[in-house]
């Protein structure tokens, strides 16, 4: 009767549409067949294109809403998202250094793709001090792995070169999303539009890994890295191997964006 749960956690922003944040990640931990809770740290109010505002919620009342899992439950695995304040950041590392939470994977949300700040100015610094090196995997897509490294990423050896900075400030591993980086140089080449690649970059525990795939044209999803770090949590709960559970991670994302294609 009274058996533990097991439970993916996801610590992230809500974000009405549903699109990102908490919706997002809960769906995502759902499809890979784990149970989801969740702790929100900031209510917006946005939708597909542009965000409005967001309250943040108190580190007190980010802690409040996490404690109370850690009674009775297990939790497998763990994703952050959007930690808007200083405040926050520091709360959550304080969390996982003082209980036995599994190291996260972090996804450092810092702007939303329409460019509102989801992330406060003063808090990139203690995300990058406090929370980076207790985490599994850190998920930056280009413009975030400019800003955590302050290397300039206009190609596939700037990527590894940032990977390499960033595994640096105590990351486990990183995982660098190439995608913003369309119409920039890949190793010398420059892409043609029908033929352009994808690349994201791995590097775990000094394991380098180069995920090519051919960019799904037109292809902008709302949410979609959020989704991608929830379902790379979710593969590391289930026990498999980061390696495999960033691919199958990758492959869910492009289904999802294939069927968002479809519905259009
Ligand atoms: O996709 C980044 C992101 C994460 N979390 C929340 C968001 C967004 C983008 O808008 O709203 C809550």
């Amino acid at each position: 009767m009274n058996q533990k749960r097991l439970l993916a956690l996801t610590i992230a922003g809500f974000d009405p549409s549903g699109g990102a944040g908490v919706l997002a990640d809960a769906r995502t931990f759902t499809a890979f067949g784990l149970e989801v809770c969740a702790a929100i740290t900031s209510i917006t109010s946005q939708d597909a294109t542009n965000v409005f505002g967001a309250v943040h919620q108190t580190p007190e009342m980010v802690r409040a809403q996490i404690e109370p899992l850690l009674k009775g439950h297990a939790i497998l695995c763990v994703k952050t998202g959007m930690l808007p304040t200083r405040s926050i950041v520091l709360e959550v590392a304080h969390l996982f250094r003082e209980t036995d939470l599994p190291r996260p994977v972090v996804d450092p949300v810092i702007m939303s793709s329409s460019g509102h700040r989801l992330m406060e100015e003063d808090a990139v610094s203690e995300l990058v001090n406090e929370l980076i090196p207790l985490s599994r995997l850190v998920t930056p897509n280009i413009p975030e792995a400019e800003t955590l490294t302050g290397i300039k990423i206009t190609s596939e050896s700037e990527m590894r070169q940032a990977a390499a900075a960033i595994r640096e400030l105590g990351a486990r591993a990183v995982l660098i999303k190439g995608g913003h980086l369309e119409g920039r140089k890949a190793e010398g080449r420059r892409l043609q539009a029908d033929t352009e690649e994808a690349i994201d970059v791995l590097e775990n525990e000094g394991n380098l890994t180069v995920f090519r795939e051919k960019r799904i044209a037109g292809a902008e999803l709302h949410g979609s890295g959020c989704i991608l770090s929830a379902a790379i949590a979710a593969g590391l709960g289930k026990g498999m191997t980061l390696e495999d559970s960033v691919g199958a991670a990758k492959s869910f994302v492009s289904a999802a964006i294939r069927l968002q294609r479809q519905r259009r």
